[in-house]
């Protein structure tokens, strides 16, 4: 195997702080020649846990991204990686089945209707079991685990069974549902039971802490303590809490800034033909993000001939995402007949009224996009978080810009100042889109300070800091001392 810059494997280094995560922080991929070698993968999460877990001699478990491949442990930049291998079929039935096809539906509102299968069942327990073996290796006497969203609810519990020692936090990046929609799953004891094996089980928002509340005393048998954000597993206290996440706004702020980053977003509006106004939007192409609804806002106005086209375009860049899963297929589709339906009718030859790019376009383009655009639409039916929303709002020290966000995001909790929508209000929603294009550069520029002095006093760092805090670990300074 290639393998990037990989160090001698550390695999018999026990570890003070270890992450667990469907997905490791690197990608192994196959070149031409049949070799394979680590490209990272630099999301958000591997940021803001990177100068913690290089403190602590900190591991991270997880899936290479490839099925059916033995990997060992490696060393990448200080960080020793610990890949969990998964069968196709695993890949099918645990994260394509019963993670994206039963959870992800289920845990956003059931926007779209979860599919409840025995053998996608069976096999996220196997593979939870598997990842909790794993850790269980890698763990140093009496370290702490952080266990990462709804792929690996089981692992807490399991882990507390084979490492009773151990420190376990759980933290979900997807909403906790209602009551009544969680009790639709037939496993949903089983998951308490698994998230309750935790020491402090996060969520975005106080919302998702009352729900796990409700459920933990009263379907899964945990006592209730004085304080909320407490409940007892027989004598065992499990602490919940809202913490939520964020970007690393100093960074993305300071490359808005760069001269590369305000050229390209120059250079973007005269390839658009300079119209009055840019509308942007950016998901991974998924259902519960609600492009569908600024899509049909925006075809409305457009209709009522209160903007033309040159007024305002519509730039939608929508990531693939999950294209093997049936939701998702069906979805493209729709979306790109409507793009295809509103150019037909509204677009001229060389001026499109929508942009529509299914790609995923480097970071540098994607903050010139956000420099560029004079409306951002964020319209989820439901969302965790929605870290778009902030990327948005850092991305813009010029402090121009209007965000028309929907109030099923995590991030309307925060971001306020926001025009917020209901998404499921077409008329609201079109009102909105309306009122953001249409607003005075005073009103715009109040709004996107309140936004950016939120989005940048809460970074994704104290979020990561908070959170271990809260598990009762030391977490070193920026100069590096516990
Ligand atoms: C889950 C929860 C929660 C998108 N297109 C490109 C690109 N992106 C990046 C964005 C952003 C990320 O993908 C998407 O993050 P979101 O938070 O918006 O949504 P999910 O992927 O659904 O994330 C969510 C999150 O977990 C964290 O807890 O906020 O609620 O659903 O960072 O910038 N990045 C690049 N090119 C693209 O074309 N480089």
């Amino acid at each position: 195997m290639t393998s990037g810059s990989t160090e001698s494997a550390p695999e018999n280094t026990p570890s003070d702080l270890v992450v667990v995560a469907n997905r490791l922080p690197v990608d192994l991929e196959t070149l031409e020649d049949g070799g394979t070698r680590w490209k990272r993968s630099p999301g958000g999460l591997v940021t803001a846990l990177e100068p913690t877990l290089r403190a602590r001699e900190g591991a991270w478990v997880g899936w290479p991204g490839v099925p059916d491949v033995d990997v060992d442990p490696f060393s990448e930049d200080g960080l020793s990686l610990h890949p969990v291998r998964l069968s196709a079929e695993e890949v099918t039935d645990y994260y394509e089945g019963f993670s994206n096809g039963t959870l992800w539906p289920l845990y956003h509102d059931v926007v779209a209707t979860p599919a409840f299968h025995r053998h996608w069942w069976r096999a996220y327990v196997r593979v939870n079991e598997r990842f909790a073996e794993a850790t269980a290796a890698v763990a140093a006497q009496g370290g702490t685990v952080w266990v990462q969203d709804y792929q690996l609810q089981l692992v807490p519990g399991k882990l507390r069974e084979l490492r009773p020692d151990l420190k376990i936090g759980f933290f979900l990046h997807i909403p906790f549902p209602p009551v009544e929609l969680f009790r639709q799953l037939p496993w949903r004891t089983r998951i308490m039971e698994g998230l309750l094996g935790a020491d402090l089980v996060g969520f975005h928002t106080d919302g998702g802490v009352r729900n796990f509340h409700w459920l933990a005393t009263e379907l899964a048998g945990a006592t209730p303590d004085r304080d909320p954000e407490i409940v007892h597993v027989g004598d065992r206290p499990v602490r919940l809490g809202a913490f939520p996440i964020s970007i690393d706004s100093s960074t993305l702020d300071t490359l808005a800034r760069t001269d590369t980053v305000v050229k390209r977003a120059a250079e973007i509006r005269t390839e658009l033909g300079n119209p009055c106004r840019i509308i942007l939007g950016v998901d991974r192409l998924d259902y519960t993000k609600g492009i569908d609804v600024r899509l049909r806002a925006y075809h409305e106005l457009l209709e009522e001939e209160r903007i033309s086209v040159d007024d305002a375009v519509v730039i939608q860049l929508a990531t693939p995402s999950r294209e093997r899963v049936d939701h998702y297929r069906q979805m493209r589709d729709d979306i790109e007949l409507s793009v295809g339906r509103i150019n037909g009718e509204y677009a001229r030859v060389g001026h499109p009224a929508v942009h529509y790019l299914h790609q995923s376009l480097p970071r540098e383009e994607l903050a010139a996009f956000y420099l560029a655009a004079d409306v951002m639409l964020v319209t989820p039916l439901r969302d965790g978080m929605n870290l778009v929303a902030k990327e948005y709002v850092a991305c813009r020290p010029d402090e121009r810009g209007v965000l028309v966000l929907s109030e099923f995001a995590g991030a309307a909790n925060e971001l306020t100042s926001a025009l917020l929508v209901n998404p499921h209000d077409t008329d609201g929603v079109k009102e909105a889109l309306y009122a953001a294009l249409t607003m005075n550069d005073e009103e715009a520029g109040k709004r996107m300070r309140t936004l950016r002095r939120q989005v940048l006093d809460h970074d994704v760092d104290r979020w990561a800091r908070s959170f271990l805090e809260a598990l009762g670990v030391d977490v070193p300074d920026e100069q590096g001392q516990a």
